[in-house]
């Protein structure tokens, strides 16, 4: 699969690529991520990329010009790719939403600074997305989440296919509590369960734990109290 970051700060990436399991699949080619650096697109000797807002105001927007430009040029070479801008406006993104953009061939994340994107900049985009329900200084932390959370789900790209199915959030629920080496640690002991070698009694613990855990810290996830439902993070709709 291929990701496509369009951004004013292509540094803002390089170490994160190449880390952990992200850079395995990078340098295994199940996943290649191209920086597009957005300056390149700005207008004037100066290659301006913002402005000051029409109808006066704070801030700076960025301008249509650089923006659309950098993605035409990316669907010249690859028009099928899905172009996603980063935005607090947008869905917010979920597991639900990464298993959608994981089966596609190609996504194209468009990252802003300042306090917006020029309102024309969205003929050229075919969904918007946030982080979630705060502002980041751009779209940059939004995007390298959003490629780490869909290139997790590309076939190989984690060794044990059977973990993208049991973790926190793919089943709609919490995941419950691991533990490893030592059995005792400063006097806290692992769960007597865990040890007995029972395998359906550790399984019934298991799911016990995870919708208790569910129920005392994201009661919105099994539909009381929240706007979402497990459903919804599921992605079940889509
Ligand atoms: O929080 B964000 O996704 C975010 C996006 C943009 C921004 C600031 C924050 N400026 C331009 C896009």
């Amino acid at each position: 699969m291929k990701f496509t970051i369009i951004t004013l700060f292509p540094d803002f990436f390089s170490g994160a690529l190449q880390a952990g399991l992200l850079g395995k699949a990078i340098a295994a080619g199940l996943i290649e991520v191209e920086l597009v650096d957005l300056r390149k697109y700005g207008e004037g000797k100066h290659l301006h990329t913002d402005d000051a807002p029409y109808g006066g105001g704070s801030g700076m927007v960025m301008k249509a010009q650089p923006v659309v430009s950098a993605i035409e040029e990316v669907k010249r070479a690859d028009p099928d790719a899905r172009v996603v801008l980063l935005t607090p406006q947008g869905e917010v993104f979920s597991q639900g939403v990464a298993r959608r953009w994981s089966l596609e061939r190609s996504m194209v994340f468009v990252c802003g600074r300042y306090e917006g994107f020029d309102e024309r900049i969205r003929a050229w985009v075919d969904e918007e997305a946030s982080l979630g329900d705060f502002v980041l200084m751009g779209g940059e932390a939004a995007a390298l989440t959003m490629v780490d959370a869909t290139a997790r789900l590309v076939s190989g790209v984690l060794g044990d296919p059977a973990s993208t199915v049991e973790e926190s959030h793919s089943n709609g629920l919490l995941e419950y509590p691991h533990y490893t080496r030592p059995r005792v640690f400063r006097g806290m002991e692992v769960p007597e369960v865990l040890l007995s070698g029972n395998h359906a009694e550790i399984k019934r613990w298991r799911e016990e734990m995870s919708l208790a855990r569910t129920e005392e810290r994201r009661p919105d996830l099994l539909g009381r109290g929240g706007a979402k439902t497990s459903s919804d993070e599921r992605g079940d709709k889509e």
